[in-house]
């Protein structure tokens, strides 16, 4: 942990606590409280998966420069609607430690809340509102500035490689014991190249997206349920709104938890479904296409799928890139996705007229 964060970046006063905060599965965060009152976000970040901070950080201070601009003009409040990197006192935009570890801190945003699941699908709309909104304050954005921070992120084609080449190394002899799910994800393989198709073809556009659109890195008004502030920025990166749609569905729309482990309890909530779409269209302001809005769906099943091939891959390396709770951890969230992806292809065609309609 970080001595004396205020000898290292630009707050004043002295710190009364720091505790680890949140849910995420790559950084580690902190929440640091001041003796007069005033909070701040302190995170290390994963530099095994960000290899480049400087990129890294640069990226989220141009995002973040750019809609503080875009959110004053529509008459937002900037100091609350998007981060805020708090730079060091030698105005870099992170730390380095002794020990490399590579440390930035923002503006904590008071008085919100993240959610980890919706019941009430007013809320989750709002949820899917701040993303669409997200997609369309960049919308303008100079795509080529930005540096990708993780090549081939949601190359869901790639992704299927990286899991057969790690069934063919099977580093811990895991490969024999989870057979069924390995055929689960083969007999998709034809599918994987959907969206990248459509993109490649230019048939659909490709965005500034945010790419890890999980629910709880929305921060929603902790009295009226708005979603305030879009936060997690390190993978903002030329993509799909299918990738932004789609993982937020997989997560916020789910009956049950990433990892949970009675299976059939994990379903896609259509209410939910239709409620986020109603949202994430409404806040992108129109500038969806016909084939974008047609293929939403198809963005929910192939982010679960992807995340599902994600996570049975690390589980077969042996645990080396999201944090796990418990042995087999990855291989929970890997069937948990499967479940859900497999409840939607059951749904899918419902889904389409759902998102044809609104
Ligand atoms: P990770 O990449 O590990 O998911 P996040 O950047 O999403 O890390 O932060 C983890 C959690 O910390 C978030 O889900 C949110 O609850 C909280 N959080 C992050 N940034 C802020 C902020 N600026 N103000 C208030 N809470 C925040
Ligand atoms: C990670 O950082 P976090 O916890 O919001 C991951 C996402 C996965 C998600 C699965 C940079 O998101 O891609 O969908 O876990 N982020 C990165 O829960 O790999
Ligand atoms: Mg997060």
């Amino acid at each position: 942990m970080l001595n004396d964060p205020v000898s290292i970046f630009q707050i004043e006063g002295e710190v009364v606590s720091v505790h680890e905060y949140g849910e995420g599965h790559i950084n580690t965060t902190h929440k640091v409280v001041m003796a007069d009152g005033s909070e701040y976000l302190l995170q290390s970040i994963n530099t095994n998966i960000f290899k480049n901070p400087d990129e890294l950080m640069e990226n989220i201070q141009n995002v973040t420069e750019y809609l503080r601009k875009v959110i004053a003009l529509r008459g937002g409040d900037p100091s609350r609607e998007t981060l805020e990197v708090i730079p060091t006192r030698e105005n870099h935009l992170y730390y380095r430690d002794e020990e490399g570890t590579c440390w930035r801190m923002y503006h904590f945003i008071r008085n919100t809340v993240t959610y980890q699941s919706f019941e009430d699908p007013a809320i989750f709309e709002k949820c899917g509102k701040a993303f669409g909104q997200f997609l369309a304050d960049l919308d303008e954005y100079p795509a080529d500035s930005l540096h990708e921070a993780i090549p081939d992120f949601h190359h869901t084609v790639k992704r299927y490689r990286t899991l057969q080449a790690a069934i063919a190394d099977d580093v811990c002899g895991r490969a024999a014991d989870v057979q069924e799910e390995i055929a689960f994800a083969a007999a998709r393989e034809d599918r994987y190249g959907m969206i990248l198709d459509a993109l490649e073809s230019g048939e659909m556009p490709l965005r500034v997206t945010h790419n890890d659109t999980k629910v709880n890195n929305v921060l929603m008004d902790a009295v009226t349920g708005d979603g305030i502030c879009v936060i997690d920025l390190d993978t903002v990166m030329p993509g799909s709104c299918l990738y932004d749609f789609g993982d937020a569905i997989r997560f916020g729309a789910a009956t049950a938890a990433e990892d949970c482990t009675e299976l059939d309890t994990m379903k896609m909530d259509v209410a939910l479904f239709e409620a986020f779409a109603r949202g994430f269209i409404t806040g992108t302001q129109g500038k969806l296409t016909p084939m974008e809005i047609k293929m939403l769906p198809v963005g929910a099943w192939m982010m679960t799928m992807e995340n599902g091939i994600r996570f049975l891959t690390d589980h077969l390396s042996g645990d080396v890139y999201f944090k796990i709770h418990h042995s087999g951890h990855n291989l929970e969230r890997c069937r948990a996705q499967f479940a859900l992806a497999a409840d939607m292809e059951s749904k899918m065609e419902k889904l389409v007229e759902l998102v044809q309609k609104i």
